[in-house]
């Protein structure tokens, strides 16, 4: 006679599958956040390099008014690249979404990315980009608990983060400078000159680049006041299917059935 309890002895391997199944189901789901960038300003005037983004736990902070700017701001704003912020970033909070909306955007332009995000885990957002011309200017959150995007229950909370000139920073770390700027024809981004200054808001001296050619090859005209529109992230939240939980259910009913005709050849 058989023993009933043959029948409920599976591998250990299955009942790990099943398990992680059941897991994967009961967790809340991730969801795909499509970020919308947006150059406001007006013809001629400020563009962006490429926004560094990221979906966090609201730690990583990448910046403080009024003092000295950290290696990972001055890697966004000298030159745009954010390499070290996005280092800093990941070493700060290893489970972050992170992610880059790359091309220089020019007034008037859009862009958009897709990024998979889990709502309960990164409810915050920071980001950081250069702007350009300018030596040492740039956009981004100094408090990395400013844009909570997602409630307790994973709702989203920010349809868009507007932003005017009277936001944009100078990172204080390089002098103004036509020579050393870049994105200008007649600047020269590796030339840098001290600033020893510390992190606050500035843009008025953006109009001092006026008259000169940008690398995209229209004439700068700053035109900014305190108040003017220059860029907006917008956010658009969708469901994503979790081919993860069909793949492990599958794989586990796969082994079960395996499992059955074994036992049927052994009979
Ligand atoms: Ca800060
Ligand atoms: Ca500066």
């Amino acid at each position: 006679m058989i023993h009933p309890s043959r029948f409920f002895r599976l591998p250990s391997g299955v009942v790990v599958l099943a398990t992680m199944a059941l897991v994967a189901t009961a967790q809340a789901a991730p969801v795909q956040v499509t970020v919308t960038v947006e150059n406001l300003a007006p013809a001629n005037s400020i563009a962006f390099a490429p926004l560094h983004l990221g979906f966090h736990q609201g730690v990583f902070d990448a910046f403080n008014a009024g003092q000295a700017a950290s290696p990972g701001i001055v890697s966004v704003a000298e030159g745009g690249s954010g390499t070290v912020w996005q280092a800093d970033f990941a070493a700060a909070q290893p489970n972050a979404t992170r992610g880059v909306i790359g091309g220089a955007l020019l007034p008037g332009q859009s862009r958009s990315a897709v990024f998979t995000v889990d709502p309960s885990l990164n409810r915050y957002f920071s980001f950081a980009s250069m702007v350009i011309p300018s030596n040492d200017y740039f956009i981004g959150n100094d408090s990395p608990t400013e844009y909570g995007l997602f409630d307790a229950n994973g709702q989203l909370q920010i349809n868009a983060i507007n932003l005017t000139a009277g936001d944009i920073w100078n990172a204080g770390s390089e002098a103004f400078s036509v020579a050393g700027a870049a994105f200008l024809v007649n600047g020269n981004n590796d030339l840098r000159t001290d600033e020893n200054g510390v992190v606050g808001l500035r843009f008025a001296p953006l109009s001092g680049f006026n008259g000169e050619t940008t690398a995209a090859g229209y004439v700068f005209d700053s035109q900014l006041s305190a108040g003017t529109s220059i860029y907006r992230i917008g956010f658009a939240v969708a469901a994503v299917p979790e081919p993860q939980t069909y793949v492990l259910m599958a794989a586990a009913l796969l082994t079960l059935a395996g499992l059955g005709r074994r036992r049927a050849a052994r009979v």
